[in-house]
């Protein structure tokens, strides 16, 4: 049984949104055409409190996309985005809603970031994803979303830790990094991941 993730295609991770990764848009289209292929698609949104700890702006005197040590973890401080309720945090409207079974939200703890879908940063809590998917008979994840080298790496580095077959689309994902993102990927090749074109899924 094979899952599509789709991870935060988020109003805010697109171009003209508060944290736009770029040409994000392009994956829309793809993301809308890859459901059919899929037994069950689960979205995810990253949602946070305003004030989220995770926001340069609730750091007198330090910038945007400068790292801190926020309580013991490494943390990119990032520009307000994605704050619970807001338009931006919505999934964007042309993403094909209608197939979406279940929709995870994540990084709603005010004092720690969940880049991965699975577990907020410092694994200290499970959102519950990986016990829904076996729940429903899960044993291959396919990843696709914003950002490649953030939420969708460590997305699919926790389904392979978690025992899942992950693939990531590598067209129906767009990095914040090229560099972050080539280093992502050689690491999850490395721990048995897999990374194919959308047109190998469309194809079978
Ligand atoms: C993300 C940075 C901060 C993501 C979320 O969805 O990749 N990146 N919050
Ligand atoms: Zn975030």
């Amino acid at each position: 049984m094979k899952a599509l993730l789709l991870i935060d295609i988020q109003n805010d991770f697109l171009p003209g949104g508060r944290l736009a990764v770029a040409d994000g848009d392009a994956i829309i289209p793809i993301a809308n055409a890859l459901q059919a292929q899929f037994d069950l698609v689960v979205a995810t949104q990253d949602w946070h409190p305003a004030g989220h700890q995770s926001f340069a702006s609730s750091h007198a005197g330090r910038s945007q996309f400068e790292q801190i040590d926020l309580y013991g973890l490494p943390q990119v401080l990032w520009p307000d985005h994605c704050t619970q309720a807001s338009t931006g945090a919505e999934l964007v409207p042309a993403l094909h809603a209608e197939r979406i079974e279940a929709i995870f939200r994540k990084g709603t703890n005010p004092e720690i970031d969940s880049y991965s879908a699975f577990f907020d940063n410092g694994h200290r809590k499970s959102t519950g994803l990986a016990d829904y998917l076996r729940g429903r008979g899960v044993t291959e994840v396919y990843v696709a979303g914003l950002a490649a080298d953030y939420c969708v790496y460590f997305t699919a580095k926790d389904a392979l830790a978690e025992g899942f077959a992950a693939t990531v689309i590598e067209d129906a994902t767009r990095a914040i990094s090229a560099d972050g993102w080539a280093q992502a990927k050689a690491d999850l090749q490395q721990r048995g991941g897999q990374l194919i074109n959308s047109t190998e899924v469309l194809a079978g």
